[in-house]
């Protein structure tokens, strides 16, 4: 009898200092399965009740429940200092400097190639022109036919163009969406269609498959070559600045007549002559001309009634220009750090 008695204090005992020795929540757990688990020590005191005389069973029991008790006491507190230590820890380990300078939020940016179109927009609205796209797949027929560019012309060759099937293309100029407007027959026009054109091209510094242009056209009764050169030389003078000076050389484009190309004084040097325009003082810009009279009719106008002049620009020509870029490809790579600068 006091063998077991002895016994229990001796289990109380050792699981006491077990338990002050315990410095995790994990080592505390196994402490209480050593001796209030199944097989722990305190049960294993119960499973020898059967040698206990009947009459001082329930003595025993009570000495084993009083263990217990004790045991689960010490264990909840030690359960409770160690949660306590633990999450004290981690308030300091997790402690937030509110006074450390935030994160900067990375800002995207406007594309060289946006900004460029948004001013020759804002010039253009600020004439009375309207901005009108239209779609990148087009028919053979809008792209070249009425455009006064036939069968035979080199700009339809398979090496040129990128052919959908026979009659559809990738268009290689925005013009048709101005063919098309034209067809529409609601007259005067002053339109600029800018977007995405496609011309079988291998990348290199000035060259790539997929550029884009904005055009130019006005229709209207009585509209002469001085108009197309007036309303070019304000382009040119608000683009590049007011002391900039234009000049208009004879040029053949198929869908005009005459046609020119239009170069402005170079706006590095005032057309003195330096790196940038090669020596030149001067820069080309555009292509321009007088609406062909056979594009005319076969976009339904009547050319003994009406007239027009037409422009298109390289938007990607005007970037580099505009901001001093040299190499066409720092355009479509999309880096950031480049794209922040302008
Ligand atoms: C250019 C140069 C000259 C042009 C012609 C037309 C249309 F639709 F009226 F026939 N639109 N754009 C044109 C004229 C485009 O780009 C260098």
């Amino acid at each position: 009898m006091s063998n077991v008695q002895e016994n229990v204090k001796k289990i109380i005992e050792e699981a006491t200092a077990k338990i002050q020795g315990v410095d995790a929540l994990d080592a505390l757990n196994e402490v209480r399965v050593a001796f209030l688990g199944k097989k722990g020590q305190l049960t294993s005191v119960l499973k020898g009740m059967k040698d206990v005389a009947p009459e001082d069973r329930p003595k025993v029991g009570q000495w084993v429940n009083e263990a217990r008790e004790t045991i689960e006491k010490h264990l909840e507190e030690t359960k409770k200092d160690l949660e306590a230590k633990k999450l004290a820890l981690q308030m300091e380990s997790e402690t937030i400097d509110v006074t450390l300078p935030a994160k900067k939020a990375e800002m995207g940016h406007r594309h060289p190639n946006a900004i460029a179109l948004d001013e020759v927009e804002r010039i253009f609205i600020g004439m009375g022109y309207e901005v009108i796209e239209g779609p990148e797949v087009e028919y053979d027929e809008y792209n070249f036919e009425k455009l006064n560019i036939p069968a035979n012309h080199p700009a339809k060759d398979e090496q040129d163009t990128f052919y959908i099937n026979k009659d559809i293309v990738l268009r290689t100029q925005t013009s048709p969406v101005q063919a098309r407007v034209m067809e529409q027959g609601k007259l005067p026009i002053r339109m600029l269609s800018p977007g995405r054109v496609f011309r079988s091209d291998e990348v290199d510094a000035t060259h790539s498959p997929s550029f884009h242009q904005i055009e130019g056209l006005v229709i209207d009764k009585n509209i002469t070559f001085a108009d197309l050169k007036g309303t070019l030389e304000v382009f040119a003078r608000e683009l590049f600045g007011p002391d900039t000076k234009t000049k208009f050389r004879p040029h053949h484009f198929p869908f005009t007549e005459p046609s020119a190309e239009m170069d402005v004084s170079c706006f590095k040097c005032g057309g003195k002559g330096c790196r940038f325009c090669k020596g030149e003082g001067w820069i080309e810009i555009l292509g321009c001309g007088m609406v062909h009279p056979h594009v005319l009719e076969m976009c339904g106008i009547d050319p003994t009634e009406y007239t027009g002049f037409a422009f298109g620009v390289g938007m990607e020509r005007i970037a580099l220009l505009k901001y001093e870029i040299d190499d066409m490809r720092l355009l479509y790579e999309n880096d950031v750090r480049f794209l922040k600068q302008f």
